[in-house]
């Protein structure tokens, strides 16, 4: 096993053992402009109501200062396959394009060591890579943290 491997099963056992903030909504993030704010250091358990559902998440970085970004997606249960992208809105208004983390082990998603100046935004997206069933949990985990 790789190590990066390695790294990444023991972040996912990490962010298993968290205490979750579980819930689960509808029809919500659906868009960019409509972005749910990060649950920060928390566990976030949602649904894909169907395979054309997305999720947007968001978080501004208002810490005053340029901080790291780190982020996970796991699916909870089923057997669908979610993906996760991500971009950056700088605060002079200009955002990149959006891009896709690779899928490891079982669905499991992640970028790490993002860097996000002062001002910033950053959002999240989930959608479907394979939809199965609107009772396919997934689990997102954010934090971050000085550079
Ligand atoms: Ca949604």
């Amino acid at each position: 096993m790789k190590l990066k491997q390695i790294c990444i099963a023991v972040l996912i056992i990490a962010l298993l053992s968290i205490p979750q903030s579980a819930f689960a909504l509808r029809n919500v993030g659906d868009t960019q402009a409509d972005a749910v704010y990060f649950a920060i250091d928390q566990n976030t358990d949602l649904i894909l109501s169907d395979s054309a559902d997305v999720d947007w998440f968001k978080w501004d970085n208002f810490t005053g200062e340029d901080r790291r970004v780190t982020t996970f997606l796991a699916m909870l249960s089923g057997t669908g396959i979610y993906k996760m992208g991500i971009k950056i809105k700088y605060s002079n208004g200009i955002e990149s394009s959006l891009m896709y983390s690779d899928l490891y082990m079982f669905g499991i998603s992640s970028f790490s060591n993002i860097y996000v100046p002062a001002g910033a935004t950053i959002y999240l997206k989930i959608d479907a890579v394979n939809f199965v069933s609107m009772y396919d949990y997934y689990r997102m985990f954010f934090t971050h943290s000085s550079i």
